[in-house]
This record gives structure tokens, C-alpha cells and sequence, in this order.
């Protein structure tokens, strides 16, 4: 499982940079650095004292190649655990790539991806959870998204799994001390208390992974997608929204033809936004292309944004509309509020019950940022939610969890039954494993590789 040689990669990202890092870990980085470093100060590289800095040249076969500083850092107090030296070179890929070669000839492995955190997991310094949490801090494509990876990576962030865990070891104590002594006369919690602190226990799990929900969007992003009749608004609301987006926007129905995409930061949630070609009952044949589209990319969409047009009766094509998205979840948009109002907007809200409206005008840009909020809000459901309370997020990890919940529950109805108490212990203990496989505490090499194939190699 874990191999003790030494491996190298660039830990800088591709292209030209001011200073590239090639990172080695292992036994062998000092000796293997030494080879190929000529340090201005030889004196102090010799006793060189961890977490300290040198200047000097790389050079290999007497071809010199960059001047560097090297860092020195020993273990165990290292991101690995093991020895790690990083050369912080001129940020040329061609000069990282020659000393990357230096280095694998003169005895370092390539790093596979992933590989420096996985041996920071291997030997100890930080849990499975916080490695996840690397990866999605380097991933996160908002603020929130990396708040929430920063969260997860602070020993706060683990200490909270271990809370649960010390819930559940609590109750499964309570259950054993039952088991072990109830024989002997010992005083046993009554089954009342011990139910009592398995729902509380229950409902701490439950809480945690409806906020880790909330928050996987915060890392995975939404699909969201506007549509509504032709002519509605949707290209000018579509354009606000994109960071203005230059959508053609025309007052000739059918404008729109195909289905047009891009990301954009809903407050701190990312979202791929999609225009979409209008729907109208009598289409021509172009039309009737992107209408399918429309249908097919409202089909497989998180949220609707439905646009109905104020200035207009409820029509056919409104009628049109309501059917492709009734099934769905979204906001009823009001569109064009600064005209003078046809609309009976009850014929929408009716036939949409539970969706929230909210009125506004696309060209006047009214209300646009009230429905950046309100959209905000629809995601994130709670009013309450807070960002600051998530501290898993990731879909393993909020899966394990609903596995704890599981055997929660059935520890719950064993206990309700008078089941015999080594089947409530077996219920806990597949708990605690479900635990575990989230610190990594128990876990296996499949999962492993299946986490650390998703770095980037030199991470
Ligand atoms: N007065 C007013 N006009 C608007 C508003 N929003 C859009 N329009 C106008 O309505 C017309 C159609 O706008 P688009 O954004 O192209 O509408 P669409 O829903 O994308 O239309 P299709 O692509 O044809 O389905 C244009 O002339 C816009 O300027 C609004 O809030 N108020
Ligand atoms: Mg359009």
C-alpha cells in the first residue's frame, strides 16, 4: 500500500509563470537534490536546518540551467510526513520539465496524481476527508466553494465528523454495558435515555447531510434554464444575467433558435445558465428544431426559470409552456412590469402551485438583482442556511453518511422492539464503519485510488 521511495513532479500549473516548483518527498530528496545543486553557501546547505531556504544553480552533467532557491523541509513536520524539498525555479515549462528529468535520472519516481497527499493521508496528517478537501479547494470555482473546502481542510472541520462519531460510540457503550453487566446487577441506562440519545444523535446526522446537500452545490454547481413563449424576454433577461452576454435580442417572435449556455456565480453558487428558442404553438420548421431542444434541455435541467410576458393575455403558448414545465421546480418570471399590464397573472400562479414569482423588466433592468436573491434563495430553500456550518460536502462523503443514518434507524427499531442488544450493537458498529470510511480510518485501496486519481499530479 505504501511505497517509501522517492517521487518528484511540478507542482505549478502549466505556461509560463514568474517561478515554477518541482516538489520531491521522500528518503532520498536531500541526497538527490544535493547531486544536481550547487548552493552559494555550501556551509549552510550542509547543516541545513528544516524549513529553511537556499540559493544557487542547478546544474547536471556540468550544463548549468537556472539559478533557484531550494526549500528544505524535513520530516515529519511536512505536508508527506517524509522529507520534501521543493526547487523554486524561473517559471519556464521547458526549465521545469529539464529538471524534472534531472531529478528522475538521478533516482526520484514520477509522482502519480495525487501522490504527495496521499502519503500526507498515509502517515497520519490529515484524514481522508481533508485530502477531499485539497482537491476541492483547488477546484472550487467560487469564494463559497473554497470557504467551504478551507472548512473542511481545518482540524475543526474533522474534529466535527469525530463528534459524531463519539455520539454513536456513546450509545453503542450504553448498549454493551447492558450486554456486559446486566447480569452482574451493575445500574444500565434505561432504554428510554439511550433511545433519547439516538435520536439526538439521528437528527445530528440528519442535519448534517441536509446542509452538506445544500452545499454540494456549491462545489458542483445547477443547471438552471430559461424559457417561455416566443418573444417573452428571455434573451434580455438571459443577457443580464451572463455577465451581459451579447444574445441577439429582436422584437421579431423566434429570435432565438438554438440553446446557449454559460457559466455564471449566483451568489457563490456556480450555474450553468441556458437561454433557450421560444416556445410558440405554430412554429415554423427552424422553429420547430429549437423548440425540441428546449424541450429536451428543460427536461434534463435542475430549475426552470419560466418567462410569461405582463404586457400580453395568457396564451396557447403560455398554455404550451406551463405543460413542458409543470413537472418541474422553478420561479415564474414576470417579465416586461414596465409596460402596461394584460396578463392575469393568477392563470399562471395556479397552474405552477408552489412556485414563487416575482415580477420585473429585463429591458428596464427592474428587479434584477431581487431575482438574483430570490433565486439564491429557491436553491438554497432554508432562509436560515448558513455556509458556515458545512463541514462535508462532498457526494462520498454525504453518501456514508446516509449510511450511518440507515443503521441509525435500524439500532432505533431494534431498540423500540426489545430486540435482542447484540443486533442494536451490530446496527451501531456498521455505523462507526460508515464513520470511518469517511475519516479513512477504515477504508480500502479502491477507494483510495478512486480519490487521489481525481488530483492533479504535484499535489
Ligand atoms: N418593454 C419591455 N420590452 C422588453 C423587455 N424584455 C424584453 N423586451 C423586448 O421584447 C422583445 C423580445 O425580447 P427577447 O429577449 O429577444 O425575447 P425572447 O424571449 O428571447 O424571444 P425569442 O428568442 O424570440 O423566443 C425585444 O424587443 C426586447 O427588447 C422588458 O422588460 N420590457
Ligand atoms: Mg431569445
Amino acid at each position: 500500500m505504501y511505497k517509501s521511495d522517492t517521487i518528484a513532479a511540478i507542482s505549478t500549473s502549466p505556461g509560463e509563470g514568474a517561478i515554477g516548483i518541482v516538489r520531491l518527498s521522500g528518503p532520498d530528496a536531500r541526497g538527490i537534490v544535493s547531486g544536481i545543486f550547487n548552493p552559494i553557501n555550501p556551509e549552510s546547505w550542509k547543516k541545513a536546518h528544516s524549513h529553511t531556504l537556499h540559493l544557487g544553480t542547478l546544474s547536471f552533467r556540468s550544463q548549468e540551467l537556472d539559478q533557484v532557491i531550494v526549500s528544505i523541509m524535513k520530516a515529519p513536520h511536512t505536508y508527506t510526513g517524509e522529507d520534501v524539498i521543493e526547487i523554486n525555479c524561473h517559471g519556464s515549462w521547458l526549465i521545469l520539465n529539464k529538471i524534472l528529468d534531472m531529478v528522475f535520472e538521478s533516482g526520484a519516481r514520477p509522482a502519480e496524481p495525487g501522490e504527495f497527499t496521499k502519503r500526507a493521508f498515509l502517515n497520519g496528517k490529515m484524514q481522508l476527508s481533508q485530502a477531499e478537501a485539497v482537491i476541492d479547494l483547488i477546484r472550487a470555482k467560487t469564494e463559497q466553494a473554497a470557504q467551504i473546502a478551507v472548512r473542511q481542510l481545518k482540524p475543526s472541520g474533522a474534529r466535527k465528523i469525530l463528534s459524531i462519531r463519539n455520539m454513536i460510540e456513546d450509545c453503542l457503550c450504553n448498549i454493551e454495558a447492558g450486554l456486559d453487566f446486566s447480569d452482574q446487577g451493575l445500574p444500565v441506562e434505561p432504554v428510554s435515555k439511550i433511545l433519547n440519545r439516538l435520536y439526538k444523535t439521528k437528527k445530528t446526522v440528519e442535519d448534517t447531510v441536509a446542509t452538506a446537500k445544500k452545499a454540494g452545490m456549491f462545489r458542483n454547481g445547477i443547471h438552471i434554464t430559461i424559457t417561455g413563449r416566443t418573444n417573452a424576454g428571455k434573451s434580455s433577461l438571459a443577457n443580464l444575467l451572463m455577465n451581459n452576454r451579447k444574445i441577439i435580442v429582436t422584437s421579431v417572435p423566434g429570435t432565438t433558435r438554438d440553446v446557449i449556455e454559460e457559466v455564471i456565480n449566483i451568489c457563490g453558487i456556480p450555474v450553468v445558465m441556458a437561454d433557450t428558442a421560444g416556445i410558440r404553438v405554430c412554429a415554423g420548421k427552424i422553429e420547430e428544431l429549437g423548440r425540441k431542444m428546449t424541450r429536451e434541455k428543460v427536461r434534463t435541467t435542475d430549475v426552470v426559470l419560466a418567462v410569461f410576458d405582463l404586457a400580453r393575455r395568457f396564451s396557447p403558448d403560455d398554455e404550451k409552456t406551463v405543460k413542458y414545465i409543470k413537472n418541474k421546480r422553478g420561479i415564474i418570471l414576470f417579465n416586461k412590469s414596465d409596460l402596461k399590464q394584460r396578463m392575469d397573472m393568477h392563470k399562471v400562479t395556479e397552474k405552477l402551485p408552489g412556485w414563487p414569482f416575482i415580477k420585473i423588466s429585463a429591458k428596464k433592468q427592474q428587479n434584477t438583482e431581487a431575482l438574483k436573491e430570490k433565486i439564491y434563495r429557491f436553491l438554497v430553500e432554508d432562509p436560515d442556511f448558513d455556509l458556515e456550518e458545512v463541514f462535508i460536502s462532498n457526494s462520498r462523503q454525504i453518501s456514508l453518511l446516509e449510511d450511518v443514518l440507515k443503521s441509525l434507524s435500524g439500532a432505533i427499531t431494534a431498540l423500540k422492539h426489545s430486540l435482542p442488544e447484540d443486533i442494536i450493537s451490530i446496527d451501531l458498529n456498521d455505523a462507526l464503519k460508515s464513520i470511518d470510511r469517511i475519516t479513512g480510518a477504515q477504508t480500502d485501496e479502491a477507494v483510495l485510488d478512486k480519490v487521489f486519481s481525481k488530483f492533479c499530479i504535484g499535489k
